[in-house]
């Protein structure tokens, strides 16, 4: 019999998930807000940060393959990687699957989110010891309206666009990211659920569109983040993004070439529910 129940608290949402939940493992106040591990008997270990479930050992692979290799395998050397936020580590795994990755810049405002990632999610946070990975602990829009530095692929795994996050939707970040991008480069970022942000990701799709000539959307579905129907949004200066420019050669367990090509909706439906 599960111990207790979390109710999520998710103000970005009209709905509240209840976990059945046999412990907590952790418990931490920071600069940024609480992070708490719980466990599940059903998810696994759940990593939730102010009461909103980031992921759960169970379905993570979902998103984080999603966001990792459908821009990875339609740039054809994404040599230099930049994740804003993804201070669990998942995203880093899967990117560090892809061997004509050289760099990565992990840029995560909250060190104790990687410190705990490590401590109780060892099969994510496997990335943080790679030798082609740098981690820089600052504000992601800070730290790209600064650098003079240029990326092959940026990627954002951030958490809701409320509070810390905010500053990651901006038009002066995605300028900023459109600039610290090579002449091909590829631009992604989580844009929140198809069913409740439709609003949102229609703002952010118009907002990428006044820079990068390429703008489109794929999703993925995601069993326990609210509407479940999850959104990348994805920007780019000269790949088309739907299209693999090579195969594909690493393990996954959800992500596979006729994947990558069915996540991307379909032009009427973009029209309708994205593009009106
Ligand atoms: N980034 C968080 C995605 C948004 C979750 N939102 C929610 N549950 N309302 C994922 C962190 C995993 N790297």
């Amino acid at each position: 019999m599960p111990a207790s129940e979390f109710i999520e608290n998710d103000p970005f949402a009209p709905i509240k998930y209840t976990y059945s939940i046999d412990d907590t493992l952790y418990t931490l106040e920071t600069d940024y807000g609480t992070i708490k591990v719980l466990s599940s008997p059903y998810f696994g270990k759940i990593l939730v940060l102010n009461d909103i479930v980031q992921l759960t050992e169970q379905d993570e692979y979902f998103y984080h393959e999603m966001i990792a290799h459908v821009p990875l395998h339609a740039h054809n050397s994404p040599n230099e990687v930049l994740i804003i936020g993804g201070g669990d580590g998942g995203t880093l795994r899967e990117v560090l699957k892809h061997k004509n990755v050289k760099k990565v810049t992990l840029v995560e405002i909250d060190q104790s989110v990687i410190d705990v990632s490590r401590s109780f999610f060892p099969t994510l946070s496997t990335g943080f010891s790679d030798k082609r990975v740098q981690l820089v602990i600052n504000d992601g829009a800070k730290f790209l309206s600064e650098t003079t530095d240029k990326f092959d692929v940026i990627i954002v795994d951030s958490t809701d666009p409320i509070g810390t996050a905010e500053s990651l939707f901006t038009d002066q970040f995605f300028t900023s990211a459109f600039s610290a991008l090579k002449t091909d480069g590829i631009f992604v970022a989580q844009t929140e659920s198809l069913h409740f942000h439709r609003q949102f990701i229609h703002d952010i799709q118009h907002k990428l569109a006044q820079m990068f000539s390429i703008v489109t959307l794929y999703t993925v579905p995601v069993s326990t983040y609210a509407g479940n129907w999850w959104t990348f949004s994805i920007a780019s200066k000269k790949y088309d993004p739907k299209k693999l420019v090579k195969k594909c050669e690493i393990a996954t367990k959800y992500y596979a070439e006729d994947v990558h090509h069915h996540s991307f909706l379909p032009e009427s439906l973009y029209i309708k529910l994205v593009n009106y």
